[in-house]
């Protein structure tokens, strides 16, 4: 088994919501290891390359808007096959109907047609993970 490397972010409603906390402890009781942390709002650039293969689409100003609301808490996260893992954990992308159980499906919901505030981004490959995590991480 190979041990990875995932970029997890609690978006700005996660944080102001107060549930960093809850986010982390579920990554924690899993099994996964916190390696590195970083609390502070993304500026556009660093947005614009984090989204880049969502330019272009409808909901990609709003969810740069969005992410760009408040502070997000960047976390680098280790274990094995965790990039699969989050993703398992987070739910699918769409919080009103993530599964239960999951961290959208549990803590999460449309509040107005607002797909983009989900909590929680985590990175959906080794390539995209590598990349993230130099983005957030340097
Ligand atoms: P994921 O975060 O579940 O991997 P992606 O398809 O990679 O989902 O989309 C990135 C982010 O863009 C989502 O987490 C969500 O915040 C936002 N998003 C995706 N689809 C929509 C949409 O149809 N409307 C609004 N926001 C969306």
């Amino acid at each position: 088994m190979a041990i990875e490397e995932t970029l997890v972010l609690v978006k700005p409603d996660g944080v102001k919501r107060q549930l960093t906390g809850e986010i982390l402890s579920r990554i924690e009781r899993k099994g996964y290891e916190i390696v590195d942390i970083r609390k502070f709002t993304p500026e556009r650039e660093l947005l614009a390359a984090h989204y880049a293969e969502h330019e272009g689409k409808p909901f990609y100003e709003p969810l740069v808007e969005f992410m760009m609301s408040g502070d997000v808490v960047a976390v680098r996260v280790a274990g094995d096959r965790v990039i699969e893992g989050f993703r398992s954990l987070a739910g699918t992308t769409d919080p009103t109907t993530a599964a239960p159980g999951t961290i959208r499906g549990d803590l999460g919901r449309d509040w107005g047609l607002k797909v983009q505030q989900n909590l929680v981004h985590g990175s959906d490959s080794v390539e995209s993970a590598q990349r993230e995590l130099g983005l957030w991480f340097g």
